[in-house]
């Protein structure tokens, strides 16, 4: 009998259990962070059996549908922001809320405020909900060090390398939660029988280069020159390497998730159209650049290191590049040469 395989049976490695080893780092810590990651987990949860259901829309009439009861049922995206607002407000440890679904920030009742702000995309990728593609919630921390009567927006619009923690969860054949806390990164996924995340992914590491690029195409008319270059060499190296595969679902949670797992890079850059990018700045660029440093690679925004980005607006966008080190340095060095 393989006694050491048993051991990691029955020694399962919750994500709480953890985060409070990971407590330990700070004896002056009081379990706050652990209380709030634990209201996260319950979001993911209860996204997680929502979205696993979206596809019984039709029969049991959910997500913009009218139910048998003719009640109308709230929209995916609509519902998952109201659960994470109300697990993040319940849980007594969070100031400011950023949601990419309310257009302003909720500042949390002064009776119920703690240390934490919280910026997060409840439902990341929802133009992917109807086919069933993967999706995700996407989460980042920072913490206030004043008094919480004389919070402001500023509390929130600092730059990347000042969170906490930042992590995704994804939504797709397994629910996966990957989060870091600044010491690394860790991946769990939910054993549906226990409702239970359990660390299945430790010490998640970045290939150093990969072999695999990840971008929306058709916008490639309107790239800028070290995009297009960018690209080019993808699909034609001239070092004598082979050509990189072309992997891209549409989802940043599931896109990053690949990148992380398998190495390669994500972008979402400039284009003519669009000259800030696409994606969000502190709930979405934010959250994965700060996984991909702490896995190992790189992030860069086409001008600076995507984490030292000064945000100015809670909704602000950024142009991307993320991935493994060596992969973001070649997009970085085709930046920097069209500069002299
Ligand atoms: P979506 O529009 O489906 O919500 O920022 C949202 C996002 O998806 C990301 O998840 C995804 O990476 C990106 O937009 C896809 O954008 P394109 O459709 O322009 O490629």
């Amino acid at each position: 009998m393989d006694h050491a395989a048993d051991a990691h049976r029955t020694d399962l490695m919750t994500v709480t259990r953890y985060v409070l080893n990971e407590q330990s780092r700070h004896p002056e810590a009081r379990g706050d962070f652990t209380i709030l990651l634990s209201h996260i987990v319950l979001g993911c949860k209860f996204v997680c059996t929502a979205v696993n259901k979206a596809g019984l829309a039709k029969l049991i009439g959910l997500a913009g549908e009218t139910n048998v009861q003719g009640e109308e049922q709230k929209k995916l995206d609509v519902l998952s922001n109201e659960v994470f607002v109300k697990a993040l407000v319940s849980s007594g440890r969070t100031c400011i809320l950023v949601s990419e679904e309310d257009e302003e920030a909720t500042f949390v009742d002064p009776r119920l405020r703690g240390k934490y702000c919280v910026v997060f995309d409840p439902l990341d990728g929802s133009s992917n909900i109807d086919c069933g593609v993967s999706i995700g919630t996407i989460f980042g921390v920072y913490m206030v060090d004043k008094d919480l009567d004389s919070i402001s927006l500023d509390d929130v619009l600092q730059p990347g390398k000042n969170m906490l923690a930042a992590g995704y969860c994804m939504y797709g054949s397994s629910c996966t939660l990957v989060i870091s806390t600044g010491y690394g990164v860790n991946g769990f996924t939910l054993d549906p029988s226990l409702g239970e995340f359990i660390l299945t992914h430790p010490d998640i590491k970045i290939p150093k280069k990969g072999k695999i690029y990840s971008v929306n195409e058709g916008n490639a008319k309107n790239w800028d020159r070290p995009t297009a270059k960018f690209v080019e060499k993808c699909k034609f190296p001239t070092d004598g390497s082979s050509p990189k595969s072309l992997r891209y679902i549409g989802s940043m949670v599931a896109d990053v998730h690949r990148t992380l797992l398998y190495g390669g890079i994500f972008l979402y850059p400039a284009d003519k159209k669009s000259p800030n990018g696409k994606l969000r700045v502190l709930y979405e660029v934010f959250p994965m650049s700060f996984l991909m440093e702490q896995a190992g690679g790189q992030a860069f925004t086409g001008k600076e290191r995507a984490l030292d980005l000064v945000p100015t607006k809670i909704h602000q966008r950024s142009p991307i590049f993320l991935g493994s080190y060596d992969d973001v340095e070649e997009i970085k060095a085709l930046y920097a040469a069209e500069q002299k």
